[in-house]
C-alpha cells in the first residue's frame, strides 16, 4: 500500500488473495489474519495439504546466520514461531541445533567471520574443534576436520506441518485455502488488482500476493510484472537405513543430531530416523523452465512424485557420494536408497523478493523465499500491507532494487545460476560477478581503462575501486601491510588516491549515482511534504534531506538541487527513492530518472578551484559560487551543472552533463589538470575519505530502521518547516537509545571491514552478547588508523570498546565526530 489507497471501505477488512499453499502462502494467511485482515483466500493449484511446490519435499534446514542481517532475523523468527506451533503433538520446529564443519585453513577462518555473524546478529554461536564436532555427530571422520561452528538454536523445520498449522489457524480466523484451483489470470484496472481468475471461477481481491513459489514468473506475466528469479533443480537423496543409527531417533520426531554443512565439498546433511539424508550444491547447475513445468496431475502421472521434483541424475551425484562416505565413513555400506532434484527458486543477488509490485498497485510479491526465512517474510509482508510499512529493514528484498538492466531473463538466468554455484562459497563482501560484464559502463570508461581502472561492479555498473596508473605514487607511501581477508579487492594504491585528493585535486567518476528530476507546479510542496529538510530556498541552492517514512525511519537521504521555481534535481540512493516518490507525487508533478542519459563527474581536492575557473568565464570563487550551491555553466566546450559539494569532504564540485559529452568533459578536466598534479580516483578511496568525513551511507549506515537523531543526521531535519512525512512520529520519539558511533582503532595497522560485533567492556566474555555491530568500515589514510562506525548503546567519548575480527578483539576507542576537519576549514574556503 505504498501511499496508495487500498480499494477496499474503510473499516472493513480489504479482500486479499494469496497465490500459493506453500509454507510462504500459508504463513502469509496466518499473520495477515492475526492483524485482522481475515478475508484472506489462499489459491493453490496442487492438492492439499502438500500441494507440489518446493515446500512439499523440503527437509528443512534452519541455519539462521547469514552476512544479511535482515535474512538473519527472518530465520529467527521462523525458529521462534514454528517452535511455538505444533501438530498431533509435534513441535514444527525441532532444536537439533547446527553445526557447520571446516576442512579447510580457509574455511575455518571463515568460521570465525561467522561466529562474529552470529554475535552481531544476536544468534547463539561457538567456535567448537574436531573432538567436540565427534560427540555433536559420532558418524564423522575428524581426520580432515580442523574444527567447527556449532549453533545450538538452529534445527529442522518440519515444513508441511507448519503449513498445516498455520493453515488451521488462519481457517479459524477466516481464511479460506481452496486446493486445485489454478490461477490463469490476475485483473487489473487503473494501475491496480482488481482480482484473480482461474480455471474454477474469478476472485475478486484488492489485493493479490504471488507467494507461487518458483512459479512467480509465471504468476508475474498474467500481471504485467517481471519477477527476477530463476528456479534451479538441486539433488536431494537419502541412504539406507544405517545400522549405526538404528535405535539412534525417535520415528515420530526423526532426528536428534545436528544439522550438518561440509560446505568444502557443497553438502549438508540431516538424520531422517535411521537414514541420512544428504543434500548437494556440488553438481552443474540444473535451470528449470517455470514455463514448462507440468502441472500436478500431469507430473503424478508421468511418475514425478510432484511437480517440483524431477528425477534424481545419479551422474551428477557420483562425486558427491565418495566426499560423503569421506566424511561419514558409515556410508560406506550403504547407498542411497531414493533421491530426487528438486526444484527452488534464485535471484540475481540471493535476496527475496518481497513487497508490492511498484507498476501495479496491490499486486505484491513473496517470492524467492526459503524455509528458514518464510515466517519472517511474512510477518514483514503482512505488517507492510497493513501497516503501510514493514518492521524491520527491508530494502534489500524490495522487488524495486533491481535496475531496468538486471532484469533481463539473461541476466536472472546467469545470476541466478551462479547464485546456486556459490551457495557455500566463501564470498567476500566486496567480491564482483564475472559476467555479464561489462552491463553498464560510464562516458569515461575507456580513460578508465588506460588509466588501469580495477573495476568492481554495483547496480550493473563498472565502477573503478582504483587506478593502476597511481601506482608509482603509493611506493612511498608507509601503508600498512593487510591479512588475505582485508586485502582482497583492496590496493595501497587506494592510500595513495586518498593522499592526493587531500594535497592536490582528483576526479571521481559519480556517473552512477542515481539523478532525479522533479518538475512542475506542485515540486516544491511536494518535495516539502516529502523530505525532512527546508527546500524553500532561492534557486541555486543545493540542500541535504531525508526522505522519512510515517514512523520516522529514514529511507533515504538525498541532496536536492532548485534549479529553477519549478525544476529541482535530486542525487537519490535506491531504484525505491523513485517509485516511492512516484506513488506520493500529484498530477502537476513530473518524476523521471536522468541517470542514465547523463553523467556525473566529482572535481575535489584543495587545487579544484585552481583546475575549473580558468575552463569557465563564472566566477568559481567562494563568494560567488558558496557551498551548496548549484549554477548552470560551461566548462570549455561542455554545458554542466556543477554543484559544490563533496562526498569526500574536500572543497569541489560535481560536475553533470549529458552522457555524450561526457567524455570531452573528462578530457578538458583531465588536460587542465596536468599541471597540478591531477589523478583519477576510485571508490576505495572515496569510501575511506567520506567516513573520516563521517557522511553516512544510506542502506548500509542507516535504514528505516532508525530516526534521524540516532543516525547523527538530525541536522537534516527542520521541524519548523511545513508538515511533512514523518514529523509527527518524530515529534513523538522517545530518548535515544542507541546512535550510530564513531570508532577509531587503537592499532594504526588493524583494519576491519563492516558487520563485525561490538563489544563494550573489556571483560566482556567470549561468546556474549554484543553492544553492537559495525555497518561500514575503512582505513582512514589520513587519520592513520581505521574508522568504524557502529550502532551501540550511547556512549562517550573516549570509551574503550573491542571489534571482533575473525575472532580477535581489536581494541577501538569512541571517538567525537566528525574525525577530519570539523571547523570544515577544507570545505567552505
Ligand atoms: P512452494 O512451496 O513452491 O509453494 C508455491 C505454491 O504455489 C505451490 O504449492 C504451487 O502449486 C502453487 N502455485 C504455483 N502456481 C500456481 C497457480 N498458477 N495457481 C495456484 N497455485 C499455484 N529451504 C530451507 O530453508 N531449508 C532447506 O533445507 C531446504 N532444502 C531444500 C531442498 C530441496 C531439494 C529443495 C528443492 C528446496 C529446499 N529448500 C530449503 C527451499 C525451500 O523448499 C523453498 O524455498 C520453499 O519451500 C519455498 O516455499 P514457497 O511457499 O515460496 O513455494
Ligand atoms: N552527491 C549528491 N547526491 C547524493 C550523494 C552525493 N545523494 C545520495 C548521497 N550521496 C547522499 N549523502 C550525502 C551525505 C553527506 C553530504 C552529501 C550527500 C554532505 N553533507 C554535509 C555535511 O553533513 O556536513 C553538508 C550538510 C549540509 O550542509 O546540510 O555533503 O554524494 N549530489
Amino acid at each position: 500500500m505504498t501511499g496508495r489507497p487500498t480499494a477496499a471501505a474503510p473499516g472493513t477488512s480489504p479482500r486479499v488473495v494469496v497465490v500459493g499453499a506453500g509454507v510462504v502462502g500459508c504463513s502469509l494467511a496466518d499473520e495477515l489474519t492475526a492483524r485482522g485482515w481475515t478475508d484472506v483466500t489462499v489459491l493453490e493449484q496442487g492438492p492439499l495439504p502438500a500441494p507440489g511446490g518446493s515446500t512439499s519435499h523440503a527437509p528443512g534446514l534452519v541455519f539462521q546466520t547469514s552476512p544479511s542481517r535482515t535474512l538473519s532475523g527472518f530465520a529467527a523468527y521462523t525458529v521462534r514461531k514454528f517452535g511455538s506451533l505444533s501438530v498431533d503433538g509435534l513441535p514444527c520446529f525441532r532444536p537439533v541445533g547446527g553445526l557447520e564443519l571446516a576442512t579447510t585453513q580457509e574455511r575455518w577462518a571463515d568460521l570465525h567471520r561467522k561466529a562474529g555473524l552470529a554475535a552481531s546478529w544476536g544468534i547463539r554461536a561457538e567456535l567448537v574443534d574436531a573432538v567436540r564436532c565427534k560427540d555433536l555427530w559420532p558418524l564423522l571422520d575428524t581426520g580432515q576436520i580442523l574444527g567447527g561452528l556449532h549453533t545450538p538454536d538452529d534445527g529442522l523445520a518440519r515444513a508441511v506441518p507448519a503449513c498445516r498449522a498455520q493453515l488451521d489457524r488462519a481457517t479459524r480466523r477466516g481464511a479460506r485455502f481452496l486446493d486445485r484451483h489454478t490461477v490463469t489470470g490476475i485483473e487489473r484496472a487503473e494501475g491496480r488488482v482488481t482480482g484473480v481468475v482461474t480455471d474454477r471461477g474469478a476472485f475478486p481481491a484488492d489485493h493479490v500476493v504471488s507467494a507461487a513459489g518458483f512459479w512467480g514468473p509465471v504468476i508475474g506475466r498474467m500481471a504485467g510484472v517481471d519477477v527476477p528469479l530463476q528456479p534451479l533443480a538441486h539433488q536431494y537423496a537419502r541412504t539406507r537405513p544405517l545400522p549405526e543409527l538404528a535405535g539412534a531417533n525417535d520415528r515420530r520426531t526423526e532426528a536428534s543430531r545436528p544439522i550438518l554443512r561440509f560446505q568444502d565439498r557443497d553438502l549438508y546433511f540431516r538424520e531422517h530416523t535411521d537414514r541420512i539424508g544428504i543434500g548437494s550444491y556440488a553438481h552443474r547447475p540444473l535451470p528449470v523452465d517455470p514455463f514448462a513445468v507440468p502441472p500436478y496431475d500431469e507430473a503424478t502421472a508421468e511418475g514425478l512424485a510432484m511437480p517440483s521434483s524431477f528425477p534424481f541424475t545419479e551422474e551428477d551425484f557420483a562425486p558427491s557420494w565418495q566426499d560423503c562416505c569421506g566424511l561419514l565413513p558409515a556410508l560406506k555400506e550403504s547407498a542411497v536408497e531414493e533421491g530426487f532434484n528438486g526444484v527452488f527458486s534464485f535471484t540475481p543477488d540471493g535476496m527475496p523478493l518481497l513487497g508490492e509490485a511498484p507498476a501495479l498497485g496491490g499486486f505484491w510479491l513473496a517470492e524467492a523465499v526459503w524455509v528458514t526465512h518464510s515466517a519472517g517474510v511474512a510477518k514483514a509482508l503482512a505488517e507492510w500491507m497493513v501497516d503501510g510499512r514493514p518492521g524491520t529493514d527491508v530494502h534489500d528484498c524490495d522487488p524495486a532494487r533491481f535496475e531496468d538492466a538486471q532484469r533481463s531473463p539473461a541476466y536472472v538466468a546467469e545470476r541466478g545460476a551462479r547464485q546456486f554455484a556459490e551457495v557455500y562459497d566463501i564470498v567476500h563482501p566486496l567480491q564482483p560477478a564475472d559476467e555479464p560484464r561489462p552491463l553498464r559502463v560510464s562516458p569515461f570508461y575507456a580513460r578508465q581503462q588506460e588509466l588501469g581502472a580495477v573495476f568492481l561492479e554495483s547496480g550493473g555498473w563498472e565502477r573503478p575501486h582504483w587506478y593502476e596508473a597511481n601506482a608509482a605514487l603509493a611506493t612511498d607511501l608507509d601503508v600498512p601491510a593487510r591479512d588475505d581477508w582485508s586485502a582482497r579487492h583492496w590496493s595501497p594504491v587506494a592510500a595513495a588516491e586518498a593522499r592526493a585528493t587531500r594535497e592536490r585535486v582528483a576526479l571521481y567518476d559519480m556517473t552512477p549515482l542515481r539523478r532525479l528530476e522533479v518538475a512542475g507546479p506542485g515540486s516544491l510542496g511536494f518535495l516539502q511534504r516529502m523530505t525532512s529538510n527546508n527546500l524553500r530556498k532561492k534557486p541555486g541552492s543545493v540542500t541535504y534531506t531525508l526522505l522519512l517514512d510515517e514512523a520516522g525511519g529514514i529511507r533515504s537521504d538525498l541532496t536536492v538541487a532548485r534549479l529553477a521555481p519549478d525544476h529541482f534535481q535530486l542525487g537519490a540512493n535506491s531504484p525505491a527513492d523513485l517509485t516511492w516518490l512516484q506513488s506520493h507525487a500529484p498530477g502537476d508533478v513530473h518524476i523521471r530518472e536522468i541517470t542514465q542519459g547523463t553523467c556525473c563527474v566529482g572535481v575535489w581536492g584543495p587545487l579544484a578551484r585552481a583546475l575549473v575557473q580558468p575552463l569557465t568565464r563564472d566566477d568559481f570563487s567562494h563568494e560567488a559560487f558558496g557551498y551548496f550551491k548549484a549554477r548552470r555553466t560551461h566548462i570549455g566546450h561542455v554545458p554542466v551543472t556543477a554543484m559544490r559539494l563533496s562526498y569526500v569532504g574536500e572543497l569541489g564540485w560535481e560536475l553533470y552533463t549529458s552522457a555524450d559529452l561526457g567524455l570531452r568533459l573528462w578530457d578538458t578536466l583531465w588536460d587542465a589538470g596536468r599541471d597540478l598534479g591531477v589523478i583519477a580516483a576510485g571508490r576505495s578511496a572515496f569510501n575511506s575519505l567520506r567516513l573520516e568525513k563521517g557522511y553516512r551511507a544510506w542502506g548500509q549506515d542507516m535504514t528505516t530502521e532508525h530516526d534521524p537523531y540516532e543516525a547523527g543526521v538530525g541536522f537534516a531535519v527542520r521541524m519548523d518547516k511545513d508538515d511533512f512525512v514523518g514529523r509527527e512520529a518524530l515529534a513523538r520519539r522517545g530518548p535515544v537509545t542507541r546512535r550510530l558511533t564513531a570508532l577509531l582503532l587503537d592499532d594504526p595497522t588493524a583494519v576491519v571491514l563492516g558487520s563485525e560485533p561490538v563489544y563494550v567492556g573489556a571483560d566482556a566474555a567470549p561468546g556474549a552478547a554484543s553492544a553492537g555491530y559495525v555497518t561500514s568500515a575503512s582505513y582512514g589514510y589520513t587519520l592513520g588508523r581505521c574508522v568504524a562506525y557502529a550502532w551501540l548503546p550511547p556512549l562517550a567519548a573516549g570509551t574503550g570498546v573491542a571489534i571482533e575480527y575473525f575472532g580477535q578483539r581489536v581494541p577501538a576507542t569512541v571517538a567525537d565526530e566528525p574525525l577530519f576537519d570539523p571547523e570544515m576549514t577544507r570545505i567552505r574556503c
